[in-house]
């Protein structure tokens, strides 16, 4: 359908304007605001991602891109909880206890979003007891972790300890990610799944969905 793809391509293009008109073009012409996420917003993001993943584009137009979906997102919340979304899977995420960066995990949040996950991001410096309240509190599918130090990747570990006294790990999923982190490492620590980029995160996470 042509208003949707021409959502798409403002989105993959990060224009704000032409994503929120193209939005209300569309619920206008009556089309149900699951399509518009599912193939404007959805897809868009999709497309960007496998861009991504094959170098094609980089963190600038990612970060543009989601800008875009998170406009678009804004208008399409209120009708998406009139109307009743699916989504996915939950996903909570954060950057783990003494460590600052959020650009990856930003991604990683968006990426998911964008594959059609509800996600709780923590945001940084996020201890393993705060984990283990969002996992009692939001019960997640998956819970994510992001590390940008080679000092804070043990708080990776020590999450996963945390959720198993608290009972909690056979719940969830663990995916883990960010610059240092390696496949080898997430088995060490128990972790299920390590991913190199946030859209191969958010393809591989749909395996741990019921
Ligand atoms: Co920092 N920093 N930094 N820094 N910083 C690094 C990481 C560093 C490698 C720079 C260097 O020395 N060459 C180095 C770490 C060295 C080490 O541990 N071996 C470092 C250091 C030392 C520090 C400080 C200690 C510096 C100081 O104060 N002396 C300090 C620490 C602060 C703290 O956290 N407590 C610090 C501070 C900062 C800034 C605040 C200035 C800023 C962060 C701003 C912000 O995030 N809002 C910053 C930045 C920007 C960087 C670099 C330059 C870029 C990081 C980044 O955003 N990359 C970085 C050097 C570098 O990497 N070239 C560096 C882009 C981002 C998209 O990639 O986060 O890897 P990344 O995410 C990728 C994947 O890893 C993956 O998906 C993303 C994209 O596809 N991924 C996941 C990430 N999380 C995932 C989770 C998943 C799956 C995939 O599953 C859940």
């Amino acid at each position: 359908m042509g208003i949707l793809n021409e959502i798409s391509e403002h989105l993959q293009a990060g224009d704000v304007n032409g994503v929120t008109d193209g939005i209300k073009k569309a619920l206008d012409d009556g089309v149900t605001p699951k399509e518009i996420l599912n193939t404007g917003l959805i897809g868009g993001m999709s497309i960007i991602g496998e861009k991504f993943k094959n170098n094609e584009v980089f963190v600038p137009e990612v970060l543009i891109a989601a800008r875009a979906m998170n406009a678009g997102m804004d208008i399409l919340k209120p009708k998406l909880i009139e109307t009743g979304v699916d989504y996915i899977g939950k996903f909570v995420i954060g950057t783990v206890k003494g460590d600052l960066h959020d650009i990856g995990k930003n991604l990683v949040k968006m990426m998911f979003e964008g594959n059609g996950f509800e996600v709780i991001d923590l945001g940084t410096d996020v201890a393993p007891e705060q984990f283990v309240a969002a996992v009692k509190e939001h019960k997640p599918d998956i819970v994510g972790m992001s590390a940008l130090l080679t000092t804070t990747m043990p708080e990776m570990e020590n999450t996963i300890k945390a959720l198993k006294d608290e009972g909690l790990r056979d719940d969830v999923a663990v995916m883990i990610g960010g610059a240092p982190v390696t496949d080898k490492f997430a088995s060490e620590i128990g972790a299920d799944a390590y991913a190199k980029d946030a859209a191969t995160a958010a393809t591989m996470a749909k395996k741990f969905l019921s």
